[in-house]
């Protein structure tokens, strides 16, 4: 039964880590045939080399064609990294996504004067070339007249480049961009997804923050969407429609847009909108949503009126559930903005800690006992905690004796 309940969480971790929206198939084939001509082209020139890592999943579809000692680097790129580190070096910090919005975004406008944002990326032993290709889609894809600040925060990384290469290549975007305030905070340990976002909104000045992972590229017209809703309404906290990001060959997957639900495990996934949304049969239109996948951006004094972030979270997960039932409970509401898109990695594995599931019970259990009165029962039932007190108690009288 343990071991069944385990599994079952493990899977549906796995679920949630990859999961597609109910409502979508289109989008894998579109980048595969322009791989496969790239893989043409190439053939003839290189020697074909034995596959070193045939059970990787890296090397599932990308990497025919390097050499050996490109393959080793690569993996080892990939186990440090989670996503193919290797392959992100050698793509242009500004190369072109393909535009995944609905096609009546493209016929919005939007007001002119449009609250000002600040953009936070949190970040720990992030790819150097991943971080900084997030900077760049920031910086070439928000209008200048709205983009006041970069928010840097370092949740105590311990790779060497994020040090000297990244800081040279702060100091250069900052004399670049002179209007732009660059700000960095670094924790001198690891403090964990929830109080690292909650220090970076600390360190904003702007009307709206933007509280967005390291591993991202905003895409054109990302910022005024979002804007728009908060302008017309302080209290909604919104979210960009994430695209995917393979962490093999870093091709963009488009994602129907889909609310941000949760289970009671109190763990994320993507749910329809309303009915009430899907009668209007438009897509581009905003929905509202019980809550945030993580990314999202809002009033930055309203967030300070809600409390912010519960920064007692440990590591990752169920923060964002938090900020969704806060949010809600305080009169405000969320809201999943379609023409808003940010192309988000998502990693074949989290480095800096290889077992989430500790973590994410102990915050779900936290959001549980602060919010949740009698439904409690119902997620401690979930993360098994009844068999887990009596298995712990059985262990400890066995070792024991
Ligand atoms: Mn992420």
């Amino acid at each position: 039964m343990q071991k069944l309940l385990e599994e079952d969480i493990e899977r549906r971790r796995k679920a949630a880590e990859v999961v597609q929206p109910p409502v979508q198939k289109l989008p894998e084939q579109k980048e595969e045939p322009q791989a496969k001509i790239e893989e043409k082209q190439e053939a003839p020139v290189k020697k074909k080399s034995n596959k070193l890592f045939p059970d990787s999943p890296l090397f599932k579809e990308w990497g025919g064609n390097l050499s050996e000692d490109e393959q080793r680097e690569a993996q080892s790129l990939f186990d440090k990294y989670g996503y193919n580190v290797f392959l992100s070096d050698r793509l242009p910090l500004d190369r072109a996504i393909a535009d995944t919005r609905d096609k009546r975004c493209l016929e919005k406008t939007y007001p002119k004067d449009l609250p000002s944002i600040g953009v936070v990326l949190i970040y720990l032993n992030e790819g150097l070339s991943i971080l900084k290709r997030a900077l760049r889609s920031i910086i070439d894809r928000t209008p200048k007249n709205l983009l006041k600040e970069i928010i840097l925060v370092d949740d105590n990384s311990s790779n060497e480049d994020l040090k000297g290469d990244f800081d040279v290549y702060v100091k250069s975007l900052e004399q670049q961009n002179p209007g732009l305030r660059f700000t960095r905070v670094r924790h001198n340990e690891q403090r964990g997804l929830s109080y690292a976002r909650a220090s970076g909104w600390r360190a904003a000045t702007a009307d709206v923050v933007a509280i967005l992972d390291a591993h991202i590229e905003v895409h054109e017209m990302w910022a005024e969407p979002l804007l728009t809703q908060i302008k017309g309404d302080r209290t909604v906290v919104t979210s960009p429609v994430f695209d995917k990001v393979n962490y093999d060959d870093l091709t963009v997957i488009r994602y129907e847009p889909a609310a941000h639900a949760f289970d009671w495990a109190l763990w994320c996934m993507y749910e329809s909108f309303s009915d009430d949304y899907y009668k209007l049969m438009d897509g581009s239109l905003p929905g509202k949503s019980p809550s945030v996948m993580g990314i999202l951006v809002a009033d930055r004094k309203y967030l300070g009126e809600i409390g912010v972030l519960d920064e007692g979270m440990k590591v990752y997960g169920g923060e964002n559930v938090e900020l969704g039932i806060r949010v809600w409970t305080c009169g405000g509401s969320i809201e999943v903005v379609p023409c808003s898109r940010i192309a988000h990695i998502e990693r074949a594995h989290k480095p800096y800690m290889p077992d989430l599931s500790v973590a994410m019970r102990r915050n779900a259990m936290r959001v549980a006992e602060v919010w949740m009165d009698e439904y409690k029962h119902n997620v401690n039932l979930f993360w098994n905690l009844p068999f887990e007190v009596l298995h712990l108690w059985a262990n400890y009288m066995f070792v024991d004796t």
